[in-house]
């Protein structure tokens, strides 16, 4: 897919994270984006929400197990992490967005890219569920029918104690929208791991788990055999 310049005339290449894309900067510097073909041994996962509700520190809690306290505003990054996918080793990227609002083309690239989405809002501010609804509006124009497809609704830095949005008005939502739905806090890593567990399981295509299943070399099952014949004197 070319969007401008001319064949032929390609000067650099970069390729665009998960979205399997590459920007060509011709020579009359004009930028060609190419969609590569699907990789089918990848599994996407988007995370969208408001500026600040802590979708970056959702990702790195899960990728990296860190928090940081400090404020950094995302443009836009993926990560990638080693799964299982019907038995066999697949990978797992995950794109961190941002909240900014400030690229509708890249937001819909995403979405129709996207395997599976994680909708994040803060449970302290409310302007940031109501910011959801045209994120949730996108993937069901895009997508059509969002039955098939996981998607966790997410109320982040439930840690907090100033709340503004209750767990009951978070799972109301998640039922109109037909979504899962959990609380978390990448703070305290309060259901960081069971936000991506929950939402491969909702994966219906795939068996998908967090889990390797790796087979065991010959050896390795000879020593388990004669593990289980020995007993201590
Ligand atoms: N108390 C608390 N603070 C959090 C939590 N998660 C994130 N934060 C803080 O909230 C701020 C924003 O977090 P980010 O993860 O950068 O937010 P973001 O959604 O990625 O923001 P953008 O990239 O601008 O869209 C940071 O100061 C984090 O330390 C949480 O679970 N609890
Ligand atoms: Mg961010």
């Amino acid at each position: 897919m070319a969007a401008s310049g001319r064949a032929g005339r390609s000067h650099s290449k970069v390729t665009a994270g998960m979205l399997g894309a590459q920007y060509e900067v011709t020579k009359d510097r004009s930028i060609r984006l190419r969609v590569m073909p699907e990789q089918s041994n990848d599994y996407r996962v988007v995370v969208f929400g408001a500026g600040g509700v802590g979708k970056s520190s959702l990702v790195l809690r899960f990728v990296r197990g860190t928090f940081k306290e400090s404020y950094i505003p995302t443009i836009e990054d993926t990560y990638r992490q080693v799964i299982s996918c019907n038995k066999q080793v697949c990978t797992l990227q995950i794109t961190d967005t941002t909240g900014s609002h400030q690229f509708p083309a890249m937001q819909r690239l995403s979405i129709s890219k996207g395997h599976a989405f994680i909708l994040v809002y803060s449970v302290i501010s409310k302007q940031s569920i109501a910011e959801l609804s045209p994120i949730w509006r996108e993937i069901c124009e895009i997508k059509g029918d969002t039955s098939q497809i996981p998607i966790m609704l997410v109320g982040n830095k439930s840690d907090e104690l100033s709340r503004e949005v209750s767990t009951a008005l978070g799972m109301e939502l998640a039922k109109k929208w037909g979504c899962g739905f959990l609380e978390t806090s990448a703070k305290t890593n309060h259901n960081v791991k069971e936000l991506f567990q929950e939402l491969l399981q909702m994966e219906k295509r795939r068996t998908m788990s967090l889990q390797l299943e790796t087979k065991k070399s010959k050896s390795q099952k000879r020593k388990e055999k004669l593990k289980g014949k020995c007993s201590l004197m």
